[in-house]
């Protein structure tokens, strides 16, 4: 081998190990956030919708208000009371993209949250029960307990 294509060899493959290693990592999606933060986009796109003032830190303020839209955007018939229908209908971010496998997975995981946020076992979410359920995740998700959730305390309570 000549010195000219070692060279370029060598080029190719500084070049290409960056490309690689950001397939790998976004997901396919080229999105950058900015914050140095990888293959968690999805993620970040849910945790800049709630951190209104984009500041990379929630507040309960914040946490609270994200709730009761999420809320009034799910009750469908805008009753104050969350149906398991209306609930189970409504598609939880990203989920396109995933097998039958996860998605039944998911809707489980999703009945299971339904029965825990009817505190009183009517059969419905109320407007109380759902915004006492963010609050609890909010300040499970707090781990240090400061008061706030940062994008890492999101992250793990995302996964959880
Ligand atoms: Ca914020
Ligand atoms: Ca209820
Ligand atoms: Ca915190």
């Amino acid at each position: 081998m000549n010195r000219v294509s070692i060279l370029a060899l060598a080029v190719t493959l500084a070049l290409a190990q960056p490309v690689f290693a950001q397939q790998n990592a976004g997901g396919g999606m080229g999105m950058g956030t900015g914050q140095g933060m990888r293959g968690g986009q999805m993620m970040m796109g849910r945790f800049g919708a709630i951190d209104s003032d984009a500041n990379g830190v929630v507040t309960a303020d914040e946490a609270a208000t994200s709730v009761e839209d999420v809320y009034s955007a799910m009750d469908a018939d805008d009753n104050g009371a969350l149906t398991k229908d209306e609930y189970m209908s409504v598609r939880m971010g990203p989920g396109s993209g995933l097998n039958t496998a996860r998605q039944s997975e998911r809707q489980a995981a999703k009945e299971d949250r339904f029965a825990t946020m009817d505190k009183d076992g009517d059969g419905k979410v109320s407007r109380d029960e759902f915004i006492n359920s963010g609050k609890a995740r909010f300040e499970a998700a707090d781990t240090n307990k400061d008061g706030n959730v940062t994008v890492e305390e999101f992250r793990q309570q995302m996964w959880r």
